[in-house]
């Protein structure tokens, strides 16, 4: 097999070049490649320096993850970066694209770092639930601030070129796409400077505040992770230790977090989204139609939302509305979503008013006649639905697509309102439909396959996380939501309280459990408005007015900063509900609540895959933890499954008389797991 690394002798420097597509991850052949380069420039004496550097798109974007959790093959990545950092000989990293994580590393371990002006330099492996297992938490703090140390190692995002040369990461910025010649004219200009600069012998300046701080400042958002924990203790350490005990202090934190469940659901998760982008049968080469200009019908909530990812990435968007009054409604609150975002710095002003050039409003459904595709976020009502498709149907140019926002209703009904159902179909945002990464595209019985694949594209391009749903009430998320709150609704009549059933979900890990859900979104929605019809709790929250946090008041009582506090009416509501429908109170353990309210979800999103209403159980994960606030460090609902045990799910389920998924009784018995 060729090596992904060759060389390339340039007078007296050594270039060694790494070219392993896509994203040249570190994996055994690059890592083979890059000793036996090094070892070659030493070797030769004609070589005074030497340049590493990457071709495609990105140098070394971290340890290739697919070779996690697989006998390991040599050399290890730390001897490596050893290897170059010891060096007789300078070494120069030429960086360009995204130097993350193992990438970053070996970046540290050479002696001097230029990059591209749009280059990023990282350490995400706390995304994954790790750490930067090949000394980047020794090194960073050694050559930049403790503080700078903790964003990357513990929040993981990456730090832009300027900002790494400030902070000392970076020695120099190449000249646009001139990287690889000033690479080797740095390499040129240093070759005999001496001592080298190696990382390792640089000492790390204590910072106890910044530490304390930063903890204090991420308490909330580090919230039942384990890896920001060990990153931030392992960066201490390297305030206190020798490098060499530093780095075994390091091996051990990243072994543990390696073995641990967290990390593998995190790295499920990795590759579960790029997974979902996939379309199972459709050739990933197909054409897809051009999508240069769209339409949206409604300038509700859900519209405006849908309307600025569109403008965000420069597409232009033509909003239709009946009454003016909406209209400007619609599109003032674009305007304010925008400035919010410029006020808090995210964005230019001239980006705001670049996105608001591109939006032309509108109360003319012709005016969408030339769009590309027209996606309809009007009123959740199938006859109204189906009345906008026929006259789309008239109006729109031959080859568009045509979108439905519904979250529950039958797409391929709403397709049979027209002449081309093949260019029909749902496209379900979640809301704020400009925030929520999640895009939920139900493929219509006959959509075609072009059709489909254009939409997910597009998904990509406006920075949404799509997955392919079929046809069925409530697609896959809203699906797995109803056993969830129905259970919950259930058990509150047989002796749990709201604040019972809320917490085991919060200390799960769920952002908020299925009743302070409720409150949030409006206890009223769907009521059927009439007091004196209480058929459930929910009926007679909603006759007294209790509609949740817009009302100060469901099913917890709420003061004017939105906080909940358990409520005694309700507690009368539901126990006067529960002596009127003769049912006993007993004891509810949580174990009983994550029974029935978990497991349910999990037998639902067996249902669905056993109907092929997802491609696979990734897709429902990564549903979960895109729309619906999953845990991430639980890898979603499916993967949380496997890891909970099939066999106690299917016992869980069939303790409670639930009637058990066939494909989960099948895994569960035969040892097999759902992802
Ligand atoms: N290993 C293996 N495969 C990888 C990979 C990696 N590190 N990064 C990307 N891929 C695959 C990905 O699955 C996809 O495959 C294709 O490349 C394109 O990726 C010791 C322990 C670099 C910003 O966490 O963030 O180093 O789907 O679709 O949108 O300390 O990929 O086409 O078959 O995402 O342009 C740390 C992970 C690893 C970075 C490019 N590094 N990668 O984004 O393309 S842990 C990371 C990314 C580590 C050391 C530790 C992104 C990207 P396929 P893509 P993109």
């Amino acid at each position: 097999m060729t090596s992904p690394i060759t060389t390339e002798r340039h007078g007296d420097i050594l270039v060694i070049i790494s070219n392993s597509p896509p994203v040249n991850a570190l994996g055994a052949a690059v890592r083979q490649g890059l000793e036996a380069g090094v070892k070659q420039g030493l070797a030769d004496p004609a070589v005074k320096a030497m340049v590493i550097r990457c071709d495609g798109k990105t140098w070394f974007a971290g340890a290739d993850i697919t070779e996690f959790g697989k006998p390991p093959v040599g050399p290890d990545l730390r001897a490596v970066i050893d290897m170059i950092e010891a060096s007789d000989k300078p070494v120069v990293a030429a960086i360009h694209g995204t130097a993350l994580g193992g990438g970053c590393e070996v970046a540290l371990g050479c002696h001097y770092r230029i990059a591209d002006p749009m280059a990023v330099i990282g350490t995400p492996e706390v995304k994954l639930g790790l750490l930067p297992g090949a000394g980047g938490t020794q090194r960073i703090p050694r050559i930049a601030t403790v503080a700078l140390a903790l964003q990357m190692t513990a929040i993981g995002d990456p730090v832009p070129v300027a900002k790494a040369h400030a902070e000392g990461l970076i020695d120099r910025i190449a000249a646009p796409s001139a990287l690889a010649t000033d690479a080797i004219a740095f390499a040129t200009e240093i070759a005999d400077a001496r001592p080298l600069p190696r990382c390792s012998e640089q000492d790390a300046k204590a910072d106890p505040e910044a530490i304390e701080a930063f903890k204090a400042a991420n308490a909330k958002r580090f919230r039942g992770f384990e890896a920001p924990a060990a990153n931030i203790a392992c960066v201490e350490a390297a305030t206190r230790l020798s490098f060499s005990e530093g780095m075994t202090f390091e091996r051990t934190e990243f072994m543990k977090l390696m073995m641990g469940t967290q990390s593998a659901a995190q790295r499920h998760l990795f590759f579960a989204e790029r997974q979902a982008a996939k379309i199972d049968g459709i050739a990933p080469d197909i054409a897809l139609r051009p999508i240069k200009k769209v339409g949206v019908i409604g300038a509700g909530t859900m519209g405006g939302g849908i309307s600025m990812n569109f403008l965000s990435v420069g597409i232009p968007v033509t909003i239709v509305e009946m009454q003016q009054e909406a209209l400007d409604r619609g599109v003032g609150v674009i305007r304010k979503n925008y400035e919010g975002s410029a006020a808090r710095g995210r964005l230019k002003p001239e980006q705001v008013e670049a996105a608001m050039a591109a939006l032309t409003p509108s109360l003319n459904l012709a005016d969408l006649a030339d769009c590309d595709l027209v996606i309809e976020a009007v009123y959740e009502n199938m006859e109204v639905k189906k009345e906008l498709f026929a006259k789309l149907d008239g109006i729109v140019k031959q080859g568009a697509i045509l979108a439905s926002n519904t979250s529950y209703l039958n797409v391929d009904e709403i397709a049979a309102a027209t002449s081309r159902p093949d260019v029909v179909l749902g496209m379900h945002f979640f809301s704020p439909a400009n925030v929520m990464k999640l895009l939920e595209v139900v493929r219509g019985a006959k959509t075609a396959d072009d059709v489909l694949a254009t939409v997910m594209a597009l998904a990509k391009k406006i920075k949404k996380v799509a997955v392919v749903a079929g046809v069925c009430p409530g697609f896959i998320g809203n699906r797995m939501l109803s056993p969830r709150q129905i259970e919950a609704n259930k058990l509150l009549m047989e002796g749990a309280t709201p604040e019972q059933i809320d917490r085991v979900h919060v200390a799960f890990g769920m952002p908020m459990g299925p009743f302070q859900m409720s409150d949030l979104a409006g206890i009223d929605i769907g009521w059927h408005r009439d007091p004196t019809r209480i058929d459930s709790i929910r009926d007679a929250l909603c006759a007294e007015g209790r509609w949740g946090q817009k009302k100060q008041a469901g099913f917890y009582d709420y003061d004017d900063k939105r906080n909940p506090t358990p409520s005694p009416r309700v507690a009368e509501i539901i126990e006067d509900f529960r002596s009127r429908s003769n049912m006993a109170k007993r004891e509810i353990t949580d174990q009983e609540i994550v029974e029935r309210t978990l497991y349910t979800m999990v037998n639902e999103g067996a249902l669905i895959l056993e109907e092929k209403m997802a491609q696979r159980a990734s897709d429902i994960d990564v549903t979960w933890i895109f729309g619906y606030g999953w845990p991430v460090y639980r890898g979603g609902p499916m993967f949380w499954a496997d890891t909970e045990g099939l066999k106690k799910v299917v016992e869980g389920l069939e303790k409670h008389g639930f009637k058990v998924a066939q494909l989960l009784k099948d895994k569960a018995a035969s040892g097999g797991r759902l992802n």
